[in-house]
């Protein structure tokens, strides 16, 4: 990638490869279709969708959440890093052209795009500028399965690792300009919105860019409840809590432990009017 080593990097993957191949803890009383260590964290996300997105506690629960897993790549996967973030300004115009990046590489990264599926782009749903939508098709997780999803579906269905790039929807929301947006943000209500996705939550910020611009439509990584199936997720909330710590550190005193926003999610009615 861009900063590791070639031994980080390949660290990095390896502990991802033995943690898809660990048994679950899961009781499968709760889950049936949960089968690998990995799956795990995916149901746990899953169970949780509409208690922590567009919620004030979106940031930490995420925060909780990276750090339980990359702490479990260490613990039972002998990994000793700390788990990269990808900081996808440096990925997209003017600075990159997104597919190019240095985390989609399949030798040092994690490979990239799926083949172009046609959907009806009528579809509300449709991502603009999608260019993939299949089975990716480069090392190191060709052979990986997804087994939890699509949305809430945890009774299994293996199946390929999918991804859709949207350079256009990367270009849109990853790049500094948004990112000095949302860094801009006087407190930490505004901060999370800008995020989130704006006033309502109904746009898109970072958060989205990354998901989208790497799951499009039909990619895991779009996929609100499942996007953790693709380990390119850690990668990207990485970051994200990466540009929340530097917010933070602005100003430790105040927002070491600013926080706000709705407890419950209730999508209109949590509109915060327009940006100050
Ligand atoms: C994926 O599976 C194919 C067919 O079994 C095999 O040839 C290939 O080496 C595997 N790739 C990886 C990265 O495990
Ligand atoms: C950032 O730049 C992109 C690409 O030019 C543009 O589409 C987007 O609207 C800009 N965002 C902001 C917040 O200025
Ligand atoms: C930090 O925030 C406090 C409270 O809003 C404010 O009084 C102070 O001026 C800020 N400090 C800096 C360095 O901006
Ligand atoms: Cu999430």
């Amino acid at each position: 990638m861009r900063k590791l080593s070639n031994l980080q990097e390949s660290e990095l993957i390896s502990a991802v490869q033995c943690i898809i191949t660990k048994p679950s803890i899961t009781p499968k009383s709760i889950a049936p279709g949960v089968v690998i260590r990995y799956d795990d964290f995916i149901h746990t996300h899953i169970l949780q969708t509409f208690q922590i997105h567009y919620v004030g506690h979106f940031l930490p629960w995420h925060r909780y959440f990276t750090s339980v897993y990359e702490n479990a790549l260490r613990n039972e996967c002998g990994y000793k890093g700390a788990h990269p973030y990808w900081d996808w300004t440096l990925d997209v115009p003017p600075h990159g052209t997104f597919v190019n990046s240095p985390v989609f590489d399949s030798f040092h990264g994690f490979g990239g795009n799926g083949p172009f599926v046609a959907i009806d782009d009528t579809n509300p749903f449709a991502v603009p500028g999608r260019t993939g939508g299949g089975c990716i098709t480069t090392d190191p997780f060709v052979n990986m399965t997804v087994r939890m999803g699509p949305q809430s579906d945890v009774l299994g269905n293996p199946r390929c690792l999918s991804r859709d790039f949207s350079p256009y929807f990367a270009g849109r929301y990853l790049g500094k300009n948004q990112t000095q947006l949302t860094l801009s943000q006087v407190n930490y209500r505004w901060f999370d919105r800008i995020i989130e996705g704006g006033p309502s939550f109904d746009a898109s910020g970072i958060h989205g860019g990354g998901h989208y611009g790497v799951g499009g439509t039909l990619g895991e990584m779009g996929d609100l409840y499942n996007s953790p199936a693709d380990p390119i997720f850690y990668m990207h909330h990485a970051n994200l809590d990466r540009v929340w710590w530097s917010w933070q550190a602005k100003n430790l005193s105040a927002r070491l432990a600013d926080i706000s926003g709705p407890i419950i999610l209730i999508m209109i009615m949590s509109s915060e009017g327009t940006l100050p």
